[in-house]
């Protein structure tokens, strides 16, 4: 079997990638080791930037976005019992979507589904060969692809990074993790609510007018048997206290995880005709709301380059591709670690420590220039290609 591009992985990245790809004519195939139903019910990121939501639009799945998603302009910062609102339409004009990761998954099979697009699930044991030649193999269980590109879109655990030779990982753990839930409750706020408690962090969010999506600072080795629905409860109230009688709405608990913290970023993202892009080449801690806007960068500067290639022959834009994606992926990794640091109630810190957090978050609360920078990372940066993925 034969196409152009051979994609790895049926998250954001590899579904938006060969969708903007079948828009400019260019032929993919996805392949993905999870079945269709785990890929659409995977509970993972809300938050999408300006750019996002246009890239989504223009890539034709906004209906349902535009539909169901919830606008905000703005979020509130929780700290010393005390809210703080960041304005974000007032800061820079710009606004943010609440959308579940796995509503954008499941637009984006339907749409290359009801396009005839060649997506298959439940694909095991890929491995590559020949990609530093012009007519790179992807072969797995029962099978094999010739493509003219390789790309991994695989994620964290993927096996896609592991085929860069010479490659660089620039990595920073942390000292937690999120314990996150699914509610059936209204959200209790109309905005995200970050908190940064004596106990810890806590985030509260929402998938829709009657779900909300919270989350708890726990240590990394946390065990998911030790926080009974009760303790959970208790613990996100406590942290959300605040002096103006805020009180948490509780439900039904439908999911309930814990995902540990790490920042990496490695290099290059490419090798021959193999391209990384989203988690499979970086991961940022989720505090900052960034990784699945990441992922959906690096996919559109990979489809201008790879349309590039077949409309015009060029070959600087896919031998640019890490270069070209490195500073939003630089940038972000930064504004990522500087939420996460502020935020969070490190278990090893003392007193100094805690002095030098709640400094940083007065500084964002009480000067323009800093809440600037927040809402102007927060919704997203301008691409360097411009609004338009073209
Ligand atoms: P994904 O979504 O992990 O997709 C990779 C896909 O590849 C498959 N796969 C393989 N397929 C075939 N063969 C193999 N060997 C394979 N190995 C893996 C996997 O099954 C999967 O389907 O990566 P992608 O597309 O790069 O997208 C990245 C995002 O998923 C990720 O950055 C975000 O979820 C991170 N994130 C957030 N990002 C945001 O932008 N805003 C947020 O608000 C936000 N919140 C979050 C988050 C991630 C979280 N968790 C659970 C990690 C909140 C949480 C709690
Ligand atoms: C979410 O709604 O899942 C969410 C929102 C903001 C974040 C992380 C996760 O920073």
């Amino acid at each position: 079997m034969r196409t152009q591009v051979g994609i790895v992985g049926a998250g954001p990245a590899g579904l938006l990638l060969s969708q903007l790809l079948h828009l400019q004519g260019v032929d993919s195939a996805v392949l993905e080791c999870r079945d269709r139903e785990y890929v659409e019910h995977r509970v993972r990121a809300g938050v999408l930037e300006h750019g996002s939501a246009e890239t989504l639009r223009e890539a034709g799945v906004g209906k349902r976005l535009d539909a169901e998603g919830m606008r905000h302009e703005g979020i509130e910062l929780r700290f010393g019992h005390h809210g703080h609102r960041i304005d974000f339409a007032d800061l820079v004009g710009r606004t943010i979507t609440v959308y579940g990761q796995q509503e954008v998954v499941k637009d984006l099979i339907a749409a290359r589904v009801d396009a005839g697009g060649d997506v298959r699930f439940e694909i095991t044991d890929i491995a590559f060969s020949g990609l530093d030649g012009a007519r790179p193999r992807i072969t797995f269980a029962g099978g094999a692809l010739e493509c003219d590109f390789v790309v991994g879109a695989d994620g964290s655990h993927g096996v896609s990074r592991g085929y860069v030779s010479g490659l660089t990982t620039y990595e920073r753990g942390y000292p937690y993790a999120w314990l996150g839930i699914l509610a059936q409750v209204p959200p209790s706020a109309h905005e995200l609510i970050y908190t940064r408690h004596e106990r810890g962090f806590a985030l509260h969010s929402m998938r829709s007018p009657s779900i909300t999506r919270l989350y708890l600072q726990v240590t990394p080795d946390e065990q998911l048997e030790a926080w009974p629905d009760e303790r959970i409860w208790s613990e996100l109230s406590t942290r959300f206290t605040d002096g103006a009688g805020f009180s948490l709405s509780e439900g039904p608990v439908l999911d309930k995880g814990i995902t540990p913290m790490r920042s990496a970023v490695a290099t290059p993202m490419q090798y021959g005709r193999l391209f990384l892009a989203g988690d499979a080449a970086h991961i940022v801690p989720p505090t900052g709301a960034k990784g699945m806007n990441l992922a959906m960068a690096d996919v559109r500067v990979l489809a201008r380059a790879i349309a590039g290639y077949y409309a015009d022959g060029r070959t600087d834009l896919l031998a640019a591709y890490t270069d070209t994606v490195s500073s939003r992926v630089w940038r972000y990794t930064q504004f990522s670690w500087w939420m996460t640091s502020m935020l969070h109630v490190d278990p090893h810190g003392d007193a100094f420590d805690e002095q030098l957090a709640a400094a940083a978050l007065r500084y964002v609360a009480s000067s323009r220039p800093m809440a600037t920078a927040l809402a102007e990372n927060y919704t997203g940066l301008p691409y360097a290609e411009g609004w338009s993925y073209r």
